[in-house]
């Protein structure tokens, strides 16, 4: 079995990047069957808890107030009404529920108290509980930590060199923080990146190796595609080739063995046969739902028919509670 190691480095992991293809994903997918030998696929579903009105300037985001989307400030949604998202999550298949807050941090207070709420509420469930709220301080990851999450996403989104052309009202240092208090604190950590911000190879190879070089690896990984949505920064950026979602899929199962690697946002522009490419490459998990957070994303159905085609079968809630 090949070693999981956490002393990568930049050459290496740009090398891997610009392996020929076919032999990049015999090589993850080797990596892939040591590791995680069940042919198994976990299903997450998203909510936007609070939509709009994000004071942080990330160029690729239609929730940012520095951009004029189609998307518009919402207030955010009461415990009920997420309770009851999540129980249909559930009923469709899920086994992990995320939800989203567009804020620059957690602050203390009421919204803050049914956060943990609708924590304890998803736990209750017995589904997973991802949440993603922006920067936290350790109390707060402590409190998550006590109410039940299961995880917490906190991408890094690019390479630490290319951060600032892409968001300016933060800093990478700020991320890294942020996901040292939630590692402090127990709960699991998810992050990743996007793909198509109009980095260079360079910057995907230092994204990944500053992930691949935590101690433990994160235990889930996404992998997004940018979705140019007009109004933002980005809305004119190229589409990206979906050979270089295999390629980061294939990269990151490499690099970081027993992580969930997440096919993320863009999926939904992804034919039959890219999707499966990366699935081979080692994604082992995928968005499941009508709608990301803003942004439209496959079709239940679809999803389900393809898994079916492919003989993989959704990770299910008791595999998952083996896992915690
Ligand atoms: N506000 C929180 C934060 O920034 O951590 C959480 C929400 S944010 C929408 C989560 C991640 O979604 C981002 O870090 C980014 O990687 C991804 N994302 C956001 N907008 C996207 C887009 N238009 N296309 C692709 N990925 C996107
Ligand atoms: C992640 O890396 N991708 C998900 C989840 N983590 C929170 C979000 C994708 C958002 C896509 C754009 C939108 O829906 O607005
Ligand atoms: Fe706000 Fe998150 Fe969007 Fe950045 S990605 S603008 S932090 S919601």
């Amino acid at each position: 079995m090949s070693e999981i190691r956490h002393d990568w480095t930049t050459a290496e992991i740009l090398a891997l990047l610009e392996t020929p293809l076919l032999d990049l994903v015999h090589r993850a997918q080797t990596v892939h069957r040591q590791y995680n030998p069940k042919p198994e696929v976990q299903l997450a579903t998203l909510l936007s808890v609070k939509t709009g009105g994000c004071l942080e300037d990330c160029g690729y985001c239609a929730q940012s107030v520095h951009h004029d989307t189609p998307v518009k400030a919402e207030p955010v949604m009461d415990v009920a009404a997420v309770l009851e998202k999540a129980a249909q999550a559930k009923a469709a298949g899920s086994s992990r529920f995320c939800m989203g807050w567009a804020w620059r941090e957690i602050r203390e207070g009421k919204a803050f108290e049914d956060m943990l709420a609708m924590v304890r509420g998803v736990r209750e469930l017995g589904l997973e509980a991802c949440v993603t709220a922006g920067m936290l301080n350790q109390p707060q990851a402590q409190r998550l930590a006590a109410a039940g999450l299961t995880a917490y996403n906190h991408n890094l989104d690019t390479g630490p060199e290319f951060y600032r052309e892409i968001i300016s009202t933060r800093t990478y240092g700020d991320r890294l923080q942020t996901l040292e208090h939630v590692r402090q604190s127990g709960v699991t950590l998810c992050t990743g990146g996007i793909i198509g911000l109009g980095e260079t190879l360079g910057d995907r190879a230092r994204m990944l190796e500053i992930l691949a070089t935590m101690q433990p690896h994160p235990e889930s990984v996404p992998i997004n595609a940018l979705v140019a949505v007009a109004g933002t920064k980005l809305e004119n950026n190229q589409k990206v080739d979906p050979l270089e979602l295999v390629r980061m899929c294939a990269v990151a199962r490499i690099l970081m063995p027993k992580a969930k690697v997440r096919l993320s946002a863009g999926r939904e522009s992804l034919n039959k046969e890219a999707q499966v490419l990366c699935f081979m490459a080692g994604a082992n998990s995928i968005f499941y739902g009508e709608k990301l957070l803003t942004v439209g994303n496959n079709a239940n159905e679809e999803d389900l028919a393809l898994l079916a085609e492919l003989g993989l079968s959704p990770l299910a809630p008791a595999a998952m509670e083996a896992l915690a």
